[in-house]
């Protein structure tokens, strides 16, 4: 797949506002938060959709979800709870296609997201 944006995080050529780096993965703030808390988990793997995971992936998709709950933890809001949610593709309302896990969190999140 070709660079998105996020690549260029990755690899500091745009600023972003990192709170976790490790060697699979980065975390930082969202530039257009949903929530009083917002982040993106992103693999530093460039898998553009949910489509694109491969099976050789499996760990590296389980070790985001630990990177956003040992987040939630460290910060605060793990027992009160949050969204840690991918969108996939137009409908999922997708726009950016490198894989990332909002994390969103801070106050009671609506549901359905309609
Ligand atoms: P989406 O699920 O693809 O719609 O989410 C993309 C998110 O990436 C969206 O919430 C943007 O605000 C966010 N984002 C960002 O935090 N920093 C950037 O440089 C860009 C997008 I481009």
């Amino acid at each position: 797949m070709s660079d998105t944006l996020f690549t260029k995080i990755i690899n500091r050529e745009i600023p972003a506002e990192i709170i976790y780096e490790d060697e699979l993965s980065l975390a930082f703030k969202d530039i257009n938060p949903q929530a009083p808390v917002h982040f993106l988990v992103i693999p530093k793997k460039p898998i553009a959709t949910i489509n694109d995971i491969e099976s050789e992936d499996r760990e590296l998709i389980g070790h985001l979800y630990l990177v956003a709950g040992t987040l939630a933890s460290e910060m605060g809001f793990a027992e009160d709870g949050y969204r840690a949610v991918m969108n996939c593709n137009p409908h999922g309302g997708q726009t950016v296609y490198h894989l990332h896990l909002h994390v969103l969190a801070g106050k009671p999140l609506g549901w359905p997201p309609y």
